[in-house]
């Protein structure tokens, strides 16, 4: 048998990324409102994904971008403050983006901070062509060594179980939480 693990998952990425549509595809159910305009979701919002082997508890940090206004670095902190208390990071962006924005290059900066183990999940790639995917993959892999690199749709429910899975390799061997 194998052993239960539990922890907690901090979901971060600027704002339009996808993360209400990813822990929504997570947890199957809607927990979370979705919706074009930005900056929707103004609280953090947990989720329990509960699996045979399992729980993630899912932290939607939508505060890392507040306002249309440029990221300032209190906002930064106060986001990264939560996240060091979670036991995985996942960093959420999106594949239709032509290069790493700087916004996304201040979070990875603050990444090296927290000393966590990052998934960078690459979304909404039903939008690129793989060749694109490729090179986004790869410019973000020269920024930051992540534990691993999941592109995604959350829209189509592609690459979900991956993200699961390899949340699953990065949790401590604990009995349920909640
Ligand atoms: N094509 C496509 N669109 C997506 C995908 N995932 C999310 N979207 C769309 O992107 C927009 C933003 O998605 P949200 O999930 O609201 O993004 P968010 O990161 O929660 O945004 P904030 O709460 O404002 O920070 C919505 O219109 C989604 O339908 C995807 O995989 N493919
Ligand atoms: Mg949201």
């Amino acid at each position: 048998m194998e052993e239960f693990k539990s922890g907690f998952v901090s979901l971060i990425g600027k704002t339009n990324s996808g993360k209400s549509t990813l822990l929504n595809s997570m947890v199957n159910e809607k927990v979370a409102i979705t919706t074009p305009k930005t900056q929707t979701t103004r609280t953090a919002i947990k989720a329990i994904i509960n699996n045979e082997n399992s729980q993630i508890i899912i932290t939607d940090t939508p505060g890392i971008h507040k306002g249309k206004t440029k990221l300032s670095k209190t906002m930064l902190d106060t986001s990264f403050t939560m996240i060091k208390e979670v036991d995985v990071i996942l960093f959420l962006v999106d594949a239709s983006e032509k290069e790493i924005s700087n916004e996304n290059l201040k979070i990875i900066e603050k990444l090296k901070e927290v000393k966590k183990p990052v998934l960078l999940i690459i979304n909404k790639i039903d939008l690129v062509q793989k060749e694109k995917i490729l090179k986004i993959i790869n410019s973000y892999k020269d920024e930051y060594e992540f534990e691993a690199v999941i592109p995604i749709s959350a829209i189509n429910n592609e690459g979900i179980d991956i993200i699961i899975n390899e949340i699953e390799k990065l949790l401590p061997v604990r009995a349920k939480i909640l």
